[in-house]
């Protein structure tokens, strides 16, 4: 049996999982969201890396279904984060495949309805490459889910193309700096130099920034002195599983 055909009796038995890593305040250390990321366990212990069965997934289609059942799964366990902590906000990412198809908007919009959430509990996280595509639509597609109060984000910041002319156009509210820049800042002043410019420029146009993949205290407190507002890492949590993600929150 081929990867493709496992993938989708995965999806047929909704036996994909999400699992959740927190996104936290640098000031004061409260988790503010939780960011969604699937699994897929092909056998016991045995996971295939999403760097593989996404792309997969976009080339088939197969993206879709996966994705849709992905956000009613993150809209089901945010209602139980939500007893834990009333002001959570659950981060969801999001494929070009999906950006281009019609009633995307409509299909997000209800499920958050179904799920008697609000739209401003949600955050969707954009890669350059929905921009690519059509960014025409992509523009506008992005300005309806801010219109409805959905948060938008952009993801890896830094590591595609033409990041800093396009973000003027963007009608985003947060960016996402990429791992990459985040790893040696400490070491590297250069690192630092680029998050400098990253938040002079996010501050001038009223874009709030997360930084991913910290690691280490020393980071947090770094990025935090440079007055970046979150962060996200190991240092923080790991990715995990909804049971230990409220274990964490408690
Ligand atoms: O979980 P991990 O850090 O290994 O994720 C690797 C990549 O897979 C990340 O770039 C992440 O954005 C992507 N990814 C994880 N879950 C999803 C998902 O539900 N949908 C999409 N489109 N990408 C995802
Ligand atoms: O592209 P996106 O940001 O959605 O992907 C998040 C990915 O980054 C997940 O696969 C997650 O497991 C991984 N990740 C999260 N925090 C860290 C970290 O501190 N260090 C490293 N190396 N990877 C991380
Ligand atoms: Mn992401
Ligand atoms: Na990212």
């Amino acid at each position: 049996v081929n990867l493709r055909n496992q993938f989708q009796q995965a999806i047929d038995q909704e036996r994909l999982q999400l699992f959740y890593q927190p996104i936290v305040d640098l000031k004061t250390g409260k988790v503010i969201a939780a960011e969604a990321l699937m699994r897929w366990q092909i056998h016991e212990g045995n996971y295939v890396p999403p760097a593989k069965f996404i792309p997969m997934a976009e080339t088939t289609g197969q993206i879709i279904p996966a994705s849709q059942w992905a956000f009613a799964q993150a809209c089901d366990d945010l209602r139980v984060m939500l007893q834990q902590q009333s002001d959570l906000q659950v981060c969801v990412n999001l494929s070009a495949v999906q950006f281009s198809r019609a009633n995307f908007f409509e299909q997000i919009v209800a499920t958050i309805e179904e799920h008697q959430l609000t739209n401003q509990q949600v955050e969707l996280e954009l890669t350059e490459s929905i921009l690519m595509d059509d960014s025409e639509h992509a523009i506008a597609l992005i300005n309806r889910f801010r219109e409805a109060g959905l948060s938008m984000t952009i993801d890896d910041f830094g590591t595609g193309f033409s990041s800093l002319s396009y973000l003027k156009k963007l009608p985003v509210n947060k960016l996402k700096i990429d791992r990459a820049f985040i790893q040696d800042i400490i070491k590297k002043p250069s690192d630092e130099a680029i998050v400098r410019g990253i938040l002079a420029m996010a501050r001038q146009l009223n874009i709030a920034v997360v930084a991913e993949g910290i690691e280490t205290k020393e980071q947090a407190v770094r990025l935090a002195e440079l007055g970046c507002d979150y962060g996200q890492g190991y240092y923080f949590a790991k990715p995990m599983p909804l049971a230990e993600f409220m274990e964490f929150l408690a």
